[in-house]
């Protein structure tokens, strides 16, 4: 068969529409301000552009809680505004993804509100709605003791005093599960599929995809996490018993009628088999899912996300192997990502931040990804080496509704311990979904070019804009010292996954020395060239000797000054400076 397919080579850019750029000044971000942008990303080597939710919808989520799937909110613009946005997109060669989310809507759709109204009510059974347990006590209880996504401490089900009845709620109250056991609710979600396809989108990212199933006796979660009432339940509604089914039914009926790219997001999943069941190259469900292996390695394993996790080169290897060799070895497919919306920044996380380091280690990143296979998924900012927000910021100017949960819920656990509420500070710093959603830093300007002068950004500027923005960066493309700005990195190294497609797209992969804790390195080739990547994960200098019989013919790349790289040695012992990151060609 023929392996090869545009989605697969495709270099795909998320846009969260509230940040990116915002042309009506009322300091939120419009579908106008990424149509201002589109020379910018078809410059950088995007080809698809995914739009986080601009659905009609209240905000408890940021969008990912809808109430209209077949209108766009007015703060981001129109329906003619996206007509508009469609139609320069394509003109420019690139095409438009839309965020899919139909686990659940909000609990002010139409549909919801229907259900909601009454027991009898014809769209009751849209929804999942379950009477009440009683304890000892005599005290109501929720069905199950499934904790809500979240907000780790509550329940996952929402009692409605109207009915008498939970309704389950993954994320929020806000966002009620959708019954998929329902075929009405199937054809409706097939028919917002269609609304976009036929309106120009040219596929979709489906959120949390692999949830749309639930085991039907919803049973009690296994105690994981001690102390506390509410349990991880994935293990009942992550990849349940009908999830193929509904999958192949959406294929079926709808995908296979147009030509699409399909990326499901799959939290939970570690399961190779489950896996290929989605992505292998004849299973007829999706084109790829997001794994989420790489973003959890700083959670302690089986724990709620707000935990320190360490880890080193080695466990970064075992992910990369893994997902690597799963789509190589058994004919997959899979995407390539370290940032989204719901992520810190990837050079906070992974590497080092600081002023003397930052660009390496964006750098650094951005050498792994674009020589691994996968279809390449970037988001915004991350071509600047955008940081996490400062230290310095307090509680306050964190907007997401899940960092609002975990600190109102730390304070009520530790109200008058000064040492814990400090930890949970930090770690909200260190992981909460708003290091992402700062405003994209354009220049050093007010605002940073985000918004005009005098308005005030929904959510405050990162305040080291002045160094880092896209302005300065490429003015930056071609400096004569030899380095290029991490933007100018970022543009050549896509153009160089593309020049050489057949080895970094479609090509071979192996890991190079796995044991090593710092340095990160494997090799790619094709039948007509060969590769080789090697990253220092680490701070430090390091003398490595694990190339084992790889022989490097030539340096090509590196994220430090690469006016003498043709001088660096290529023997079997190679002086890696800190985050130094290589990429060469092997005899
Ligand atoms: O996220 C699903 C999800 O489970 C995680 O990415 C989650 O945000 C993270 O583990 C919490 O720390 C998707 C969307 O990407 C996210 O923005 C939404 O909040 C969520 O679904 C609900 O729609
Ligand atoms: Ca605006």
């Amino acid at each position: 068969t023929d392996k090869h397919a545009w989605w697969k080579e495709a270099v795909v850019y998320q846009i969260y529409p509230a940040s990116f750029l915002d042309t009506n000044n009322d300091g939120w971000g419009d579908v106008p301000g990424i149509t201002a942008k589109l020379d910018y990303l078809k410059d950088l080597g995007v080809d698809v552009i995914w739009v986080s939710p601009i659905y009609k919808s209240p905000q408890a989520d940021m969008g990912y809680d809808i109430a209209d799937y077949e209108d766009i909110d007015p703060s981001y613009g129109t329906l003619a505004d996206v007509d508009n946005l469609i139609k320069e997109v394509k003109s420019r060669g690139m095409k438009l993804v839309m965020d899919l989310v139909v686990n659940h809507t909000s609990d002010q759709h139409a549909w919801f509100l229907e259900s909601r109204s009454s027991k009898e009510s014809p769209k009751r059974d849209w929804y999942i709605w379950k009477k009440p347990k009683y304890d000892e006590q005599g005290n109501r209880q929720p069905p199950n003791n499934w904790a809500m996504i979240l907000g780790e401490a509550n329940s996952a089900w929402t009692w409605d005093e109207t009915t008498q009845e939970y309704y389950l709620s993954l994320f929020t109250p806000e966002q009620p599960d959708l019954n998929w056991e329902n075929p009405d609710v199937r054809e409706a979600v097939h028919n917002v599929l269609r609304f976009w396809l036929d309106r120009g989108a040219a596929g979709f990212r489906m959120d949390v995809i692999n949830l749309i199933s639930k085991v039907q006796e919803f049973p009690d979660a296994p105690i994981k996490v001690k102390d506390h009432k509410y349990q991880p339940g994935d293990k009942y509604y992550a990849n349940g018993p009908r999830l193929h089914e509904y999958l192949k039914d959406i294929r079926k009926n709808v995908l296979s009628k147009y030509d699409t790219i399909t990326v499901g997001e799959m939290p939970f999943v570690r399961d190779e088999h489950e896996i290929i069941k989605v992505v292998g190259a004849t299973s007829g469900e999706l084109n790829m899912i997001f794994a989420f292996d790489l973003v959890d390695i700083d959670n302690v394993p089986g724990d709620f996300k707000y935990t320190l996790h360490n880890w080193d080169a080695r466990d970064l290897k075992k992910i990369v192997n893994r997902l690597q060799r799963l789509m190589l070895e058994r004919d997959g497919w899979n995407s390539l990502f370290v940032e989204n919306h719901d992520q810190p920044r990837s050079v906070s996380r992974y590497t080092n931040d600081s002023d003397e380091w930052r660009e390496y280690g964006a750098k650094l990143l951005c050498l792994m990804q674009t020589t691994l296979a996968g279809t390449l998924y970037v988001y915004q900012g991350e071509e600047l080496g955008m940081r996490n927000v400062p230290t310095s910021w307090g509680p306050e100017e964190y907007k997401d509704i899940e960092s609002i949960n975990f600190w109102k819920k730390y304070n009520e656990m530790y109200p008058d311990d000064e040492q814990k509420l400090q930890l949970g500070r930090q770690i909200l710093q260190k992981k909460s979904r708003d290091n992402a959603r700062t405003p994209v830093q354009w220049s050093a300007g007010p605002n940073t070019g985000f918004t005009e002068e005098g308005v005030k950004p929904w959510m405050r500027v990162n305040d080291d804009y002045k160094t880092v923005n896209a302005e300065a960066q490429i003015a930056n493309a071609k400096p004569s010292e030899g380095t290029l700005s991490v933007h100018a990195f970022w543009k050549r190294g896509l153009e160089n996954r593309k020049m050489h497609k057949d080895v970094f797209v479609y090509g071979d992969f192996e890991l190079i020395d796995p044991e090593h804790p710092k340095v990160v390195a494997y090799r790619r080739w094709s039948k007509d060239e060969s590769f080789v990547t090697v990253l220092n994960f680490s701070g430090e200098n390091v003398e490595w000797t694990g190339l084992g019989d790889v022989k490097v013919a030539k340096w090509v790349a590196g994220n430090y000054d690469e006016t003498d790289l043709d001088q660096k040695a290529t023997g079997s012992t190679i002086e890696l400076r800190p985050w130094e990151g290589l990429l060469g060609t092997v005899e």
